[in-house]
């Protein structure tokens, strides 16, 4: 842990006082859990420009335009890849995403310092991811613990029981379950199925990669699920903002 923390300081360039003074810092968050909760599709729909699965899958659009196609398609949130090394994203297109679209904005990306969480809401994320399959229960416990004192929420990854088991605590807002593999990229949407049951219910349940189809959504929905994080299937197309509609 500490090795990784050392890394993200050693990256990063904006002191701590720069970032509490940003224009969004401040900003009152939205919650991304609460509109879940109510919507009827649930859509989160993800800007990324490329990932190590599929290398390039759209550079042709601008942050902006996917944003604003993905909010007047009625997305209930949006997924912002920060990541440059593997998903080529940046922390200015999380600002410039949330400089264009008034739904909530996932900061998604390795988390591991808190560092990281106060760039989240300097560049205007309402939440953050945690991937279970890199922290410790005590990592997700101050990272969680963290965010949610900015006022952030967060949402928590996991991909099979162990990785859920160490992972509930009241810090966290919603549970995702993602259907990749991270080691091996294999997709299936039984990861989801097959961990909904142990999802206890004050978290809400979203289900997270490989979804290409409404079929899907109604397959999954019967498990609990209220959340569906899609990128690739939006991004591919000639018009993500209108892929999202469909
Ligand atoms: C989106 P897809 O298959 O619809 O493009 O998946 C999202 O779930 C995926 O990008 C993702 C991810 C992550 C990316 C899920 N967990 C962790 C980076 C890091």
């Amino acid at each position: 842990f500490d090795k990784k923390r050392e890394v993200v300081l050693k990256k990063s360039i904006i002191p701590v006082s720069q970032l509490e003074s940003s224009v969004f810092f401040g900003r009152e968050t939205i919650s991304l859990s609460q509109k879940l909760k109510t919507s009827s599709t649930g859509i989160i729909a993800e800007h990324k420009r490329r990932s190590p699965s599929k290398s390039i899958i759209n550079q042709n659009f601008t942050v902006e335009e996917v944003a604003k196609g993905y909010e007047s398609a009625g997305a209930c949130g949006i997924s912002v890849l920060t990541d440059g090394k593997y998903f080529g994203g940046s922390l200015d297109d999380l600002l410039l995403a949330r400089a264009s679209v008034n739904i909530p904005l996932l900061r998604k990306e390795f988390i591991v310092d808190e560092y990281q969480i106060l760039e989240a809401k300097a560049f205007g994320a309402d939440l953050i991811l945690l991937i279970a399959a890199v922290l410790t229960r005590e990592e997700i416990k101050l990272l969680s613990e963290f965010a949610k004192k900015l006022g952030l929420e967060v949402l928590l990854e996991v991909h099979n029981q162990e990785e859920l088991e160490k992972s509930i605590m009241p810090t966290l807002d919603m549970i995702g379950v993602n259907n990749r593999n991270l080691k091996t990229f294999e997709v299936s949407l039984d990861f989801s199925k097959q961990l909904a049951s142990q999802i206890p219910d004050d978290f809400v349940k979203v289900s997270e990669s490989g979804i290409s189809s409404i079929e899907a959504i109604q397959e999954l929905k019967p498990y609990g699920y209220k959340g569906f994080l899609i990128g690739e299937n939006f991004m591919k197309t000639d018009n993500a903002g209108q892929a999202a509609t469909e």
